[in-house]
């Protein structure tokens, strides 16, 4: 409770006489008589810690009361069949807020509470209800001044505000996201030593999602991919239910969730344990791209410049490849990398997989600051039916993601405990998992 008051009375000094308003996401993850598992919303976590379904989280620093939490009602018949509550009063208690509502009172607070604020930080479209509830109360706020000329108060985008604080990861914070790190970093290693010929991608998940969870791990954090030949040159792969060939290479971009951080960790490797020469030269082009541009990561470098490098190398490995015939400056400078490599080279990384947090300030990029966390993952893809490049090269896509830390001098990559060399890769396939005698 400690470490949430703090980062209330941090953003306390942002936002004096305003309002931030959070909402959760409404529950449209009911599909028939299915719920599926309900995750607090990140921001609602993040300066509370309350964890049940169907909140509303109102912070107004300057006024009174201060923190304000709408949660479920007590309802013995609703707990019976979808778990226990803690009600407003043990809520209150718990979590340490200034008042605390049902959220079937949220009406008759809600126009109240807005009134005397300067600004109201909301995050439109999360919630549609919520919006023209919110929309509404101003207005009736506005109505109850009378005929003063006073019209609602401006409305700024939560998001910005509150992705300006958890840009910055507090020391909680890092403990929580190094343990993501690391049991998703195991679940790699495990994978790799799981992957032979004949095994299919949904066994490979199952893997990952194992050691998560055996690891004390919340839930996954993402859907991963895990996508054998072709199919990892389809960025979104997720079907993952086909069986991994001997020559392919497999591609898994996948993390944990742990005390509501994610990881993000991809790896690419060959399934039958052993890099073929094309192979090989395609893998190190990124892994050459990834660690030129782990090289600049420190305070003061651009967040933009990480993907100036990738771009720049992957040019001209496209062009040594011979996947393109110009030359590496004409393929960076006319974009002709895009074919191949059609996305960015990372982005922040905490209580979401992708983050908040602005990536230009006053029309800039950002330089990099101590404690930012981030993704680096440059790729290179080529479909088995581009018809222009080297066939050895059809049916490969590369991605090598590592989750980084800038430090005071420089950075620390939580994930570096999943091999990424050639050599490292194959001595740890040759190991045998356990998971193989189920
Ligand atoms: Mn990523």
């Amino acid at each position: 409770m400690e470490v949430f008051q703090r980062r209330r009375e941090k953003l306390a000094h942002f936002i004096k006489g305003s309002a931030m308003v959070l909402t959760h996401y409404p529950k449209a993850w009911r599909n028939h008589d299915v719920d599926h598992p309900f995750r607090q919303d990140s921001s609602i976590y993040y300066l509370s810690g309350y964890e049940e379904a169907e909140s509303i989280f109102i912070f107004r620093p300057g006024h009174s009361p201060e923190s304000v939490l709408f949660v479920q009602p007590k309802d013995e018949v609703a707990e019976m069949w979808e778990g226990r509550r803690l009600g407003p009063e043990k809520a209150k208690e718990l979590y340490q807020v200034d008042a605390c509502y049902p959220i079937t009172e949220l009406e008759d607070h809600l126009s109240e509470l807005l009134l005397p604020v300067d600004k109201v930080y909301y995050e439109f479209h999360k919630n549609p209800e919520f919006d023209k509830l919110l929309l509404q109360a101003l207005e009736d706020g506005r109505r109850s001044r009378g005929r003063t000329g006073l019209g609602i108060p401006p409305i700024l985008d939560a998001k910005e505000m509150i992705g300006e604080m958890r840009l910055y990861k507090d020391a909680e914070e890092i403990e929580v996201m190094a343990t993501a790190a690391r049991i998703s970093a195991e679940a790699h290693r495990e994978a790799m030593k799981f992957v032979s010929p004949g095994v299919n991608e949904r066994q490979v998940c199952a893997v990952l999602e194992f050691v998560f969870k055996m690891r004390g791990a919340d839930r996954i954090g993402y859907n991963p991919i895990v996508a054998t030949g072709d199919n990892a040159t389809v960025l979104h792969y997720n079907s993952n239910n086909q069986e991994c060939k001997e020559f392919d290479l497999l591609l898994i971009d996948s993390g944990c969730e742990y005390r509501y951080y994610t990881a993000d960790i991809t790896r690419t490797f060959p399934v039958s344990g052993t890099f073929t020469s094309a192979q090989k030269d395609f893998y190190d082009a990124v892994l050459n791209a990834q660690k030129a541009v782990l090289e600049v990561c420190k305070p003061g470098t651009l967040f933009k410049d990480l993907h100036e490098i990738s771009k720049k190398h992957l040019s001209q490995s496209i062009h040594d490849l011979g996947l393109i015939k110009e030359s590496a400056d004409t393929i960076l400078n006319e974009e002709l990398y895009k074919k191949y490599f059609p996305h960015g080279t990372g982005h922040w990384l905490g209580l979401d997989v992708h983050d908040v947090g602005a990536y230009l300030v006053d029309g800039e990029s950002r330089p990099l600051e101590e404690n930012m966390y981030f993704t680096v993952e440059p790729g290179l893809y080529v479909p088995q039916d581009d018809s222009t490049a080297p066939e050895q090269f059809r049916g490969m896509g590369v991605r090598i993601e590592d989750n980084i830390l800038i430090t005071s001098d420089g950075y620390k990559n939580l994930t570096e405990t999943v091999p990424k060399e050639v050599k490292e890769i194959e001595d740890l396939m040759q190991q045998e998992s356990l998971l193989t005698k189920i």
